[in-house]
């Protein structure tokens, strides 16, 4: 195998706890920053502190009793309308019953075609997913703006019912996530409406989301339990483990993977061309866990909805009821799937927008011939800015 210089060399030690990144203030941001720059992700420790870990994870284990419920009356109500509808009709889940959506593509579904949002019933766990540093490093990747664009609250890794085998211990399931997973969920001739899009290869050197794994313990994630397989620094490399024309076998071990460590209320956060994959657990206990993706306002999130978990909708909904009890910095998260919530586009540039607006002549006059373009790193650049000489 080839040295591969460009990578960073950290991750070849045990990625834990302490990776060298300062544990507070701006620097354990730029930590972050770094990190998902040159090696695809980082893992923002103990978001939850760790005597707050418990009730979160009871919340979670509550809601997902309660989306179950949920859903299912849902899926009476949608029964119930079909019925009115048509009395003959034979009611269930073929492409038809979404004829009059298809038909008004540009109306997003209201209940009960769209489907409850996993984070309505997480209200206590919820709030985490707008604590500072996780919000801090999203925003300084993505955008000012940014929303959540999946929340699913049912990926645990759980233990296995019979001995795990060495040749299971060696498989993997290597994949970039939404929206750069190639294999898409995609259309059929039955369902052509079942789609959720992926951006075509080579991809741009852009982060286009982030996603999160939210880790709520019993245990601290370790390579025993189901700690995330990631390939540090795959999130720059042009082939994918689903590239058709890319010959990886995407369910074989790959040249300098590693698997996630954190303590219990740690996010594990990569760009979403990362490539990485589930792991086998094999502790007794259920490695509990949150997957939620953060978005740039630029990114459709129509494309994503609760197909992904098993649901029947592209789109979800958070109920007007829920979403008042959120904090502000929650709401701003999730108002896009709101019903009378207005997402006013990127708000956290407007005062950006306003001064290039307000600039003078006198401000932008001289000659340029001190520019040297290409010869700022964004680094050098945010230094400047700060010390007001940009
Ligand atoms: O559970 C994990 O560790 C990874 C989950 C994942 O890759 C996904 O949900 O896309
Ligand atoms: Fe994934």
């Amino acid at each position: 195998m080839t040295e591969q210089t460009n990578l960073d060399q950290r991750p070849r030690l045990p990625y834990s706890i302490g990776t060298g990144i300062p544990k507070q203030g701006q620097a354990e941001i730029e930590g972050y920053l770094q990190s998902l720059r040159l090696q695809g992700f980082c893992v923002i420790e103990r978001v939850i502190p760790q005597d707050e870990v418990a009730a979160a994870r009871d919340n979670l284990l509550r809601g997902r009793q309660l989306l179950l419920e949920d859903r299912q009356r849902e899926h009476c109500q949608r029964i119930e309308l079909e019925r009115q509808r048509n009395p003959q009709a034979e009611i269930n889940d073929s492409p038809q019953r979404l004829d009059p959506w298809r038909a008004d593509p540009a109306a997003p579904p209201l209940p009960p075609q769209a489907e409850i949002c996993d984070i309505a019933r997480c209200e206590v766990f919820a709030e985490y997913l707008a604590a500072p540093r996780v919000l801090q490093v999203a925003r300084a990747i993505l955008d000012p703006h940014i929303r959540i664009l999946q929340t699913e609250v049912n990926k645990s890794s759980r233990p296995s019912a019979k001995p795990i085998s060495a040749e299971q211990l060696r498989s993997r399931g290597w994949h970039s996530d939404w929206p750069h997973d190639l294999t898409a969920y995609g259309p059929n001739e039955e369902q052509p409406w079942k789609h959720c899009g992926a951006v075509a290869q080579p991809f741009p050197d852009l982060c286009m989301a982030l996603s999160t794994v939210w880790y709520l313990g019993p245990e601290d994630v370790t390579p025993f339990n189901g700690g995330t397989w990631v390939v540090p620094g795959s999130h720059k490399d042009p082939r994918n483990p689903r590239g058709p024309e890319d010959g990886i076998d995407s369910s074989a071990p790959i040249p300098g993977e590693l698997q996630v460590s954190a303590p219990a209320g740690s996010v594990f956060m990569q760009d979403t061309r990362l490539w990485h994959s589930g792991a086998r657990n094999q502790s007794q206990y259920e490695r509990t866990a949150v997957v939620c993706r953060y978005g740039p306002w630029w990114l459709s999130g129509n494309e994503f909805g609760n197909l992904h978990s098993g649901g029947h909708t592209l789109r979800t909904y958070v109920p007007p009821e829920v979403y008042a009890n959120f904090s502000p910095q929650l709401q701003l998260l999730y108002r896009h799937l709101v019903a009378g919530e207005m997402d006013v586009l990127q708000p956290g540039n407007q005062e950006a927008a306003a001064r290039a607006q307000s600039l003078g002549r006198a401000e932008r006059s001289g000659d340029n011939s001190q520019l040297v373009v290409g010869g700022m790193r964004v680094e050098e650049w945010e230094r400047r800015r700060a010390e007001g000489c940009a």
